[in-house]
């Protein structure tokens, strides 16, 4: 268990916002079958999740800066700590009814990712960490799978909706050399929830791209304290800015990028 001051302020947050979703989960099997379908309501849904996080998280450290899936960038008075924040992370599971989605915050202090926490409120799993104090799934410490061969993994992958076809091209070939290297491929549709199921050793490895710093800098600390492997696709350090994640123990991380290297 992590009982930090800044821990229990982002934990509040993410139950406040997430007992909204919940709520608003139930809500979604009625519009399914209307003719106009769901895709207000969840827009709706997200962004209300994401005024009450901004909201509490404003409160309890006045002065911080956001970068927020919905509402952008927004400045701080104190220019060294921001939260990178998705309210609503796998929002076309959401759309569908399907209890995958996740609240996502993480805090960055200089560019070091300091604090994560994700919240699935259609399963009450909280997943917490802070930089050094370990990695948990709501009172469970948290570790890494430690399985040492790709071929006997079990690994996750983001696939661009039709909506960003022009990345299918990138996206087949990666698919194709995993696909050929791993023991068996998975797609949950939360990027968050992805690393998450890596930390808990759940899912061997996971790699995406097209991502955004919301969508992984909380599942990036998530997966390091852990005692996992952290870079981009491309291999590189810089998660928050970097826009792709590839995630593992240190054998499968390594042996996955040696698998997609010179693809991209
Ligand atoms: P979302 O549900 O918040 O949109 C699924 O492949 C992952 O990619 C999810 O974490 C999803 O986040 C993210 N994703 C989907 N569309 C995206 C977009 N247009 N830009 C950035 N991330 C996206
Ligand atoms: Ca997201």
């Amino acid at each position: 268990m992590i009982r930090s001051a800044l821990m229990t302020v982002m934990t509040a947050a993410a139950q406040k916002a997430g007992r909204g979703l919940k709520r608003d989960l139930g809500e979604i099997e009625n519009l399914q079958v209307s003719v106009k379908g769901p895709g207000d309501f969840v827009t709706a849904a997200d962004k209300r999740a994401e005024k009450v996080l901004f909201e509490e998280l404003s409160r309890a450290r006045p002065g911080y800066g956001f970068v927020m899936e919905e509402g952008g960038t927004v400045e701080g008075t104190d220019k060294s700590h921001t939260w990178h924040i998705d309210p609503l992370d796998g929002t076309t599971n959401f759309l569908h009814g399907l209890p995958l989605f996740a609240i996502s915050i993480a805090l960055v202090r200089e560019d070091q990712i300091v604090a994560g926490l994700i919240f699935n409120p259609g399963t009450d799993e909280m997943y917490v960490t802070e930089k050094g104090q370990g990695a948990f799934l709501n009172a469970t410490r948290m570790r890494v799978a430690a399985r040492r061969k790709l071929s006997d993994s079990l690994i996750a992958c983001g696939i661009p909706p039709l909506a960003r076809a022009k990345h299918h091209p990138l996206f087949k070939q990666e698919f194709a050399a995993l696909l050929a290297t791993s023991g068996n491929l998975r797609r949950l549709g939360s990027a968050a929830l992805d690393l998450a199921a890596v930390a808990a050793g759940r899912f061997d490895g996971y790699w995406e791209r097209n991502i955004q710093s919301w969508d992984v800098t909380a599942g990036a600390l998530m997966v390091r304290e852990a005692g996992g492997f952290v870079s981009t696709a491309d291999g590189t350090d810089d998660i928050v800015h970097g826009g792709s994640i590839l995630a593992g123990n240190e054998y499968i991380q390594r042996e996955m990028l040696a698998a997609i290297k010179g693809i991209g």
